[in-house]
């Protein structure tokens, strides 16, 4: 597909709330836009990849189809949309081998895909005997205005002074980047590490923000006011600890934001205070240099060496990745908890709980009670 660009300009005096990613979370995404009071004199921009990697990637097209038609919406094409897309319309000729290799691993990963949840609309649940040939026809037919949706999805958006993308760009020249292929402006991988500048803000998902955590790992949004860069990607999905950001900004010519984030984790509330550990010293381990040394294999956790540093981890997160002993998506920060705060619970461990406070992730070692 070829890159799309819709220009806006957005009204005066309304509201702009960004979002991205939602990967098949239609009841996280009403949710957070509940908590903001999205309403109709508001501005919703959804910077790609609305399904996939979650359990309701039919619903969440849906939904967005519906906010489409009764609110001022905004959606964008996400890598993963347009993957969907060219397969369910054979875009690159018939490839239901690899469709269906991955609907069957997102099974396996994430317990649902968009052709499962279609082929389970349609009666006729998706099993690894299916007649592929036979389907694809049937499929395009009663889903015919979500394809068509999906396939309609713009490259980029381009407003006074922001360019929302999925992935990223190389340059602002968007009259450059038109009619290219669309393909690496969605799957832009680690765009925000890539040092660009720009003059327009532009504004992106795919990336989750927490692999550029140098330290301790939060998942809130990079907003970057030198280079001009609004990373949104809570890795919601990707994550079990991953989260929906809205980024609301007051109008368009605000410079000001203010977070709703969205995750699905149990709550405890914290009975103890705690204070942090220096954030500074913490280390995360991100799934893309992930490589640790054993020290000491315990029960609950073991002790491993990180880029030089001995950090305690849980053991069942450690694992043998080619050969190479792993441990991804922890750290040894320490969290400051207030009695009742409120705690997204990841981990529950007898050495303690591994949790999310306004979106970062660390460790709280007090008493809690459960909460729902
Ligand atoms: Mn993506």
């Amino acid at each position: 597909m070829n890159t799309t660009i819709r220009r806006a300009a957005l009204p005066d005096d309304r509201r702009i709330l960004m979002i991205s990613d939602l990967h098949g979370h239609a009841d996280g995404l009403r949710t957070i836009v509940n908590k903001a009071n999205f309403s109709r004199d508001d501005v919703l921009i959804i910077v790609g990849d609305l399904i996939e990697k979650g359990p309701q990637s039919l619903q969440t097209v849906r939904l967005v189809m519906e906010l489409c038609r009764t609110h001022t919406v905004y959606p964008l094409m996400g890598n993963v949309d347009l993957w969907r897309w060219e397969f369910l319309t054979e875009q690159r000729g018939p490839d239901w081998q690899r469709m269906a290799d991955y609907a069957f691993n997102a099974i396996t990963w994430w317990g649902s895909s968009l052709l499962h949840e279609m082929c389970a609309e349609m009666g006729e649940p998706l099993t690894r005997d299916t007649d592929m040939d036979a389907l694809l026809p049937r499929v395009r037919k009663q889903f015919r205005e979500e394809i068509d949706f999906l396939g309609s999805l713009p490259t980029i958006l381009e407003t006074q002074n922001m360019i929302f993308v999925h992935g990223g760009i190389p340059h602002e020249r968007l009259e450059e980047l038109a009619g290219t292929d669309a393909f690496p402006l969605l799957k832009y991988d680690d765009f925000y590490s890539a040092g660009l500048s720009f003059q327009k803000t532009v504004v992106t998902g795919h990336w989750p923000t927490v692999l550029c955590s140098k330290t301790y790992p939060t998942y809130s949004p990079i907003i970057d006011r030198e280079r001009h860069i609004i990373c949104l990607d809570g890795a919601c999905g990707v994550k079990t600890e991953g989260q929906l950001n809205l980024l609301v900004m007051p109008d368009w010519k605000s410079e000001d934001f203010t977070l709703f984030s969205w995750d699905d984790l149990p709550i405890i509330t914290a009975l103890d205070a705690q204070t942090s550990s220096p954030r500074e010293e913490a280390r995360y381990i991100p799934w893309n240099d992930h490589a640790v040394e054993l020290i000491e294999k315990g029960g609950e956790v073991s002790r491993v060496l990180y880029h030089g540093k001995p950090m305690t981890v849980p053991t069942q997160y450690i694992f043998d990745h080619n050969g190479v002993l792993s441990c991804i998506d922890t750290t040894d920060y320490e969290l400051e908890v207030k009695p009742d705060d409120r705690l997204s619970l990841i981990l529950k461990l007898n050495y303690g709980c591994f949790v999310k406070k306004d979106s970062v992730s660390g460790w709280y070692f007090g008493r809690y009670d459960h909460q729902s």
